[in-house]
């Protein structure tokens, strides 16, 4: 088994979580200091700030991992399209210049990012000794999503978009993934521990496209990590049964379900490989018995091999903290 389960697997209780979008949107502590920073970019790029907000999930709930605060967007951001976060509708990128894309060089992208490696140690630094920090990146097609607006507001994507050859998808995908191996590079150097791929559009990429837009890149970047023994985690979503190929192809140290994803389909048809997550994020806004039952449901069906108790996706805005508190309460206490 890789290193992941040394570093993720908490060395007293045997036992990991950490919830995915564990910091921001839903904490009451998140919501003060981002009333009082209206450009999220710009918080993205307070290092002291960031490092706060990493660590306030960590104070409140005392979970075994921190995921530095940070965003998929920052990559498209320091190679130069302007990116907003619209309140009730999310993020909004300047059109994308293909010829701009190609100016970027390595100096000037982590110049731009460098207040996120200072982040990373700031945090590392403060950060108990046995909790791992994550560091993340989005993968090329989930960047791809947002830079060249490929999908609606009802999540479909532009068919006509994706395959204008005049798009240069091909090539935008292989300079994405330098970029991404830098800013991995860069973010372990500072400090981080992990890195986990966020694919979370993997879902709508056409049958026949998933091979080059998928597990492709997301193979390049693991090769990338394992050559440099940096522990990864691979989270393509929403790609159903072909999650037993992405792991057969790909190979990564671990891999995170979503809440599509059956457990005992994933214990059968998921080997050699640390599990990661599956809980549905909107259990949180059920009873607590219907909680305490979804999540034994995962602990039971993973209990001899390594897995990390997480969610199939990120917390909802909506969430409340104490639900979240009593969930991981469960986790920890979980005898069976
Ligand atoms: O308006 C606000 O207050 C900003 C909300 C917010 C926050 C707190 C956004 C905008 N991004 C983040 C931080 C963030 N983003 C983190 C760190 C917090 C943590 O996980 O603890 C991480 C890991 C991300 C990653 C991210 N950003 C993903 C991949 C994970 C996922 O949920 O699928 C994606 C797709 C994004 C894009 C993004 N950023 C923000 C929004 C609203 C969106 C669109 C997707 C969404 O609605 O979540």
């Amino acid at each position: 088994m890789s290193n992941l389960k040394k570093i993720l697997i908490n060395k007293k209780t045997c036992k990991s979580v950490w919830l995915m979008r564990q910091a921001g949107r839903y904490l009451p502590e998140f919501k003060k200091i981002r009333s009082q920073n209206k450009n999220f970019i710009e918080l993205c790029l307070n290092s002291k700030l960031c490092s706060e907000l990493t660590l306030q999930p960590i104070k409140r709930f005392d979970v075994d991992s921190a995921i530095i605060f940070s965003d998929i967007l920052m990559v498209p951001y320091a190679l130069g399209q302007e990116v907003k976060f619209i309140k009730n509708y999310g993020p909004e990128l300047s059109k994308f210049n293909f010829k701009n894309f190609k100016e970027n060089d390595e100096k000037k992208f982590t110049k731009k990012l460098k207040n996120i490696y200072e982040a990373i140690k700031i945090t590392r630094e403060n950060l108990d000794k046995d909790k791992s920090l994550i560091s993340f990146i989005g993968a090329p097609w989930t960047l791809l999503i947002y830079m060249l607006k490929l999908k609606n507001d009802k999540n479909e994507i532009s068919l006509s978009k994706l395959n204008d050859k005049n798009l240069k998808i091909d090539q935008i995908i292989s300079d994405l993934n330098k970029y991404l191996c830098i800013h991995i590079k860069k973010q372990i150097d500072a400090g981080a521990d992990v890195v986990q791929i966020f694919d979370s559009w993997a879902g709508l990429i056409p049958e026949k496209d998933i091979n080059n837009y998928c597990f492709l890149p997301n193979l390049e970047i693991v090769k990338f990590c394992k050559n440099l023994g940096i522990p990864n985690i691979c989270f393509p979503k929403g790609i159903r049964d072909r999650y037993k190929e992405f792991k057969e192809i790909v190979k990564p140290d671990c891999i995170s379900l979503d809440s599509e994803i059956n457990p005992v389909w994933a214990k059968k048809n998921l080997k050699n490989v640390v599990i990661q997550g599956g809980l549905d994020p909107k259990i949180l806004f059920r009873p607590d018995d219907e909680i305490f039952k979804a999540a034994t449901k995962y602990i039971q069906t993973f209990k001899d091999t390594p897995y990390i108790f997480n969610l199939g996706h990120g917390l909802l805005p909506e969430t409340d903290p104490d639900k979240v508190d009593k969930l991981i309460k469960f986790y920890r206490n979980f005898n069976g």
